[in-house]
């Protein structure tokens, strides 16, 4: 039996299997520059994080009806449900939509059919994070934010995402302002490519209550020391960093230093669809390449939860 778990850092898009795409292409019409689902698999081998990024993007062009973006949530809660998963923030790029013409309102409301349906069909509590593509314009994340206004009540939060290098947190300080100030909560990707700057800067520009990796806040033994300090959560996607080739072998995964340090660490899958595995098979193989005994794991699992946006109500609790 799988430990239950909440899942923090999961980009919806990223669940988007091989199988699926393929039915989605020929339900819609498209053809995929792959033969077929082999030959796509083939294609999962990137050099950093803007390798897959282009791939993870181009993708995406088979999501354009509600239904789609419903049975790509669904598929995903189904899946999470096996792998322990009990409560999943969700996120999702809007932006990557909208320019190819498809609406936010298409967006978000299939995934939000499907995640309206989470507990019952599938047991897992859930929460919608829209992130910004940091890669992408101030103004630009602006207008999403407007562009969403009319199904704020489907969303918990804010968060950033996609090529970080060059894209420092403060370009969005407005973005996050306002998001605030619509009562949304909010987090951040930094320090995944990023330096621990970004990591410091998401924090005090940004506001942010979770970071999003965060893994190269080893490289900075102060910044360490303020987020055991705040209790700060961090967002560790383990085998996407290996994949990404922001570490070479999961041998060499900070996450056990990094507990040891007092660090608020979860673990979660990023894109599992890209990466070789959802969250129980992530943590399966950070317990086999780093030797993370039950206990420690078990931790792992608190963790999650602590760090959710559950409210700890009786409800909440009930999990
Ligand atoms: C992402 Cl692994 C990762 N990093 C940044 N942005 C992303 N979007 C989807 N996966
Ligand atoms: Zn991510």
């Amino acid at each position: 039996m799988p430990l239950p778990k909440a899942e923090l850092h999961l980009h919806i898009e990223g669940t988007l299997e091989p199988e699926l795409a393929f039915a989605l292409a020929a339900r819609n019409g498209i053809t995929l520059p792959y033969a077929d689902t082999e030959a796509l698999r083939k294609a999962y081998l990137f050099d950093d994080l803007q390798s897959f990024l282009d791939l993870y993007y181009g993708l995406m062009a088979v999501l354009l009806t509600e239904e789609d973006f419903e049975e790509l949530a669904d598929a995903y809660l189904a899946r999470a449900a096996q792998q322990g998963v009990r409560h999943a923030e969700i996120f999702f790029d809007p932006q990557a939509h909208m320019v190819r013409g498809v609406g936010i309102g298409t967006v978000i409301e299939g995934l939000g059919r499907a995640l309206e349906r989470s507990e019952e069909r599938h047991g897992i509590s859930t929460r919608l994070i829209m992130c910004f593509l940091r890669d992408q314009s101030a103004e630009s994340a602006l207008e999403t934010l407007e562009a969403a206004r009319p199904h704020l009540h489907r969303i918990v939060g804010v968060g950033l995402d996609s090529a970080e290098v060059g894209h420092p947190p403060a370009k969005f300080r407005e973005v996050y302002e306002a998001a605030a100030a619509l009562g949304l909560r909010r987090v951040a990707h930094a320090g995944e490519e990023g330096p621990p700057a970004y990591i410091t800067e998401a924090l005090d520009v940004l506001g942010v209550e979770r970071i999003d990796h965060g893994l190269r806040c080893m490289e900075d033994p102060e910044l360490v020391e303020r987020l055991v300090r705040e209790r700060t959560p961090l967002t560790l996607c383990p085998l996407s960093n290996v994949r990404l080739r922001a570490i070479d072998v999961l041998e060499e995964h900070p996450l056990a230093r990094m507990m040891d340090a007092g660090l608020l660490c979860t673990v979660n899958s990023d894109d599992p669809a890209y990466f070789g595995g959802y969250v129980d098979d992530t943590f399966h193989a950070v317990r086999e390449a780093l030797g993370l005994d039950q206990e420690r794991l078990r931790e792992l699992a608190r963790n999650s939860f602590e760090a959710s946006f559950l409210d700890g109500s009786p409800e909440d609790e009930a999990l």
